[in-house]
């Protein structure tokens, strides 16, 4: 390397690390040297999570990738994504706290002042465009909804286990998940409102994000009661990282079609392109010859433990979640031997469609390393495979996994 290059190096690298700590002085509202001082008495990495790796993550200082703290201890950090660590969810009841939940930004979490946004409603599929301020929205009747998000790309790390080839994108475990309540008006009394033509085919929510996230959904979607415009999570105002003053709700679909910071919908009566229904959020690879996008989310299960992890050896209760896109969990089966034998895992009571179920089942674990598997079974019947095959984006990982485990 070359004196100027490795100027530039130093340059960047000063600069990453002056954007890590003006990052958390804002999180934690310390001062830099209260911070500095809590690192050298090393309860600070602990406390606040380690330097996270900064490499593709990092943007000018003004645009931060992610505004909540994300510490280390909960959340896996991959650039502008957080994912929770599955094992953070052990003892955190059925919803997410909003503190906890994953944050998936195709760029950076905006600001967005509610008393200047403005939701607009246009296209050729609504006779009158009509413009909505964040009052006029909550002032219409609300619905609330405990549902999910899941990213599409949940599980991806998942088919480089199955097929030693590294699906590309986001390199998530099993974390890109939560539920929360969701408080909204129904997406379609919003269209009635700007008069929503008969023939109407499908809408496309805009995002505020730099990147003007935008995915193309059919109408039928945008007419269901439980498709909201949403402005609370868990009875508190949307975080800015959620979506801040408005998201998307698409109960079921992927978490793409949950638009976050939405500005605007599109509604067409003809069908409508964006870069997130023809280059990503499609199935490539040798066995989807028809190339199908995504919609909605397949069952899956998963422990509340840490990955690759380590138990004491003895009577244990292991727990954990289940869920699919398509209805509620009927049973999840649990097997300690590899696959031959399976136990039947007890099911919460609580059990909403297009959320997850907790679950739990005792084991007298062996000292020695194991491979823990859980499959859900949802209520229309759709079982978790052993296999599935490859695509390039690593979409909709739904086989069973299997979990490591050291018991010592
Ligand atoms: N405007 C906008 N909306 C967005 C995204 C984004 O980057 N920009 N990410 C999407 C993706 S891929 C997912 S998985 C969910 C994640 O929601 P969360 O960050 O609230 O967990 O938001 C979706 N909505
Ligand atoms: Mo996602």
């Amino acid at each position: 390397m070359n004196r100027k290059e490795f100027l530039n190096q130093a340059t960047y690298d000063a600069e990453k690390a002056d954007h890590w700590w003006w990052q958390k002085e804002r999180q934690y509202g310390l001062s830099r040297r209260e911070l500095m001082r809590l690192f050298a008495v090393g309860t600070g990495a602990a406390a606040l999570g380690t330097l996270p790796s900064l490499g593709g993550g990092i943007a000018r200082a003004e645009e931060v990738p992610i505004i909540k703290p994300v510490p280390a201890n909960l959340f896996y950090l991959h650039g502008t994504n957080a994912e929770t660590r599955f094992e953070a969810f052990k003892g955190t009841g059925y919803l997410t706290p909003n503190d906890l939940f994953f944050v998936r930004n195709h760029s950076s979490t905006p600001r967005i002042d509610a008393s200047t946004w403005r939701l607009r409603i246009e296209g050729d599929g609504v006779r009158t465009p009509i413009e909505l301020t964040y009052d006029e929205l909550r002032s219409m009747p609300s619905r609330t909804e405990t549902k999910a998000i899941e990213c599409a790309g949940n599980f991806r790390t998942q088919f480089e286990v199955l097929h030693n080839t590294k699906a590309s994108g986001t390199p998530w475990r099993s974390g890109a998940i939560g539920v929360a309540e969701w408080k909204g008006v129904s997406l379609s009394r919003v269209l009635q409102r700007a008069g929503l033509e008969k023939s109407a085919v499908d809408f496309m929510p805009w995002g505020l994000d730099s990147k003007q996230v935008r995915r193309p959904l059919p109408i039928a979607l945008g007419l269901k009661d439980d498709t909201l415009l949403v402005y609370e999570m868990n009875g508190k105002p949307l975080m800015p990282d959620h979506g801040y003053p408005v998201r998307l709700l698409t109960p079921g679909w992927v978490g793409v079609c949950n638009v976050k910071w939405v500005g605007k919908i599109e509604v067409s009566k003809s069908p409508l392109y964006s870069d997130w229904n023809t280059k990503t959020y499609v199935l490539f690879g040798p066995d989807y010859p028809a190339k199908p996008v995504v919609t909605t989310q397949n069952v899956k299960a998963a422990f509340e433990l840490p990955w690759d992890g380590t138990l004491k050896a003895g009577r244990h209760t292991l727990t954990g979640r289940a869920w699919s896109g398509l209805g509620k969990i009927a049973r999840v089966d649990v097997s300690f031997d590899g696959g031959n034998t399976w136990l039947p895992a007890n099911l919460d009571k609580r059990n909403i469609p297009q959320a997850w179920v907790q679950f739990s089942i005792p084991w007298v674990a062996k000292a020695g390393s194991h491979r823990l598997m859980a499959r859900a079974t949802d209520s229309r019947g759709n079982t978790q495979p052993m296999s599935i095959p490859f695509n390039e984006q690593g979409y909709l990982f739904g086989a069973v996994v299997k979990h490591p485990i050291t018991v010592t």
